[in-house]
């Protein structure tokens, strides 16, 4: 699989659809990882561009379910959140719900959630799970935590065969889940490390895929 293309006319929904809803902040990586798992030609939602994406709804592409091959999966993407706006999330969840009543008369399966971070982030910024709570509301009846995938991006700019840099990156993977994602941890959340290439976007959604109620 190489890194894809996918045509963005209008979008077709259908009734067994599987989606799974990308969230986070500018930059962290949902483009980027969305054109991985899709495959395919050249890239097409992700640039090089420092500019956030303008786009203040949710975009959505149709792909071949890594379990069943059905092309049932819907990857979702949704704006970026500001950080700097604590009414950023709530905004975006609500903009997620607009384009879910648009597209589907009944409730869709929301198979996941995936928030996405940079683990090159020597600070955190947003709260992930102040922002997450806003679209569990949307997407989810049963309780919190249950359907999150927490994934860190950007592993392949670390150099895992150093020693120093290894420990590094990995005490302070250790301290997210000990401290920033403990809740959503602690109510069911996974946590994956994605490293930018077609075996990784694979293993990630199929990790993604195989929980979940529906
Ligand atoms: N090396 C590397 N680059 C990445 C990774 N994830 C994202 N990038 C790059 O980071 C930049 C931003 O990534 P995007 O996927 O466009 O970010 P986004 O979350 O979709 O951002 P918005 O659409 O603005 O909300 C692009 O240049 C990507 O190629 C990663 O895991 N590794
Ligand atoms: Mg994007």
């Amino acid at each position: 699989m190489t890194k894809g293309a996918h045509d963005q006319t209008e979008f077709a929904p259908k009734p067994n659809d599987k989606l799974v809803v990308f969230v986070g902040p500018s930059g962290c990586g949902k483009s980027n990882l969305i054109d991985w798992i899709v495959g395919d030609n050249e890239p097409k939602w992700s640039n090089n561009s420092i500019v956030p994406t303008a786009y203040t709804e949710p975009r959505a592409v149709r792909t071949i379910h890594p379990l069943t091959k059905e092309t049932s999966l819907v990857l979702v993407e949704t704006p970026g959140i500001d950080d700097s706006d604590d009414d950023s999330a709530n905004q975006v969840a609500r903009s997620l719900k607009t384009w879910l009543l648009k597209h589907y008369k009944k409730e869709p399966c929301v198979k996941a959630i995936v928030y996405l971070h940079r683990i090159t982030d020597n600070r955190l910024t947003g709260m992930a799970h102040q922002s997450l709570r806003a679209f569990r509301d949307v997407c989810f009846e049963q309780g919190p935590g249950q359907n999150i995938a927490l994934v860190s991006t950007m592993w392949d700019k670390i150099d895992l065969h150093d020693p120093k840099e290894k420990s590094v990156f990995e005490f302070r993977e250790e301290e997210l889940k000990k401290n920033y994602f403990a809740n959503l941890i602690n109510q069911g959340a996974v946590t994956m490390r994605f490293s930018n290439d077609a075996r990784s976007a694979h293993d990630t959604i199929v990790g993604i895929l195989s929980n979940g109620p529906c």
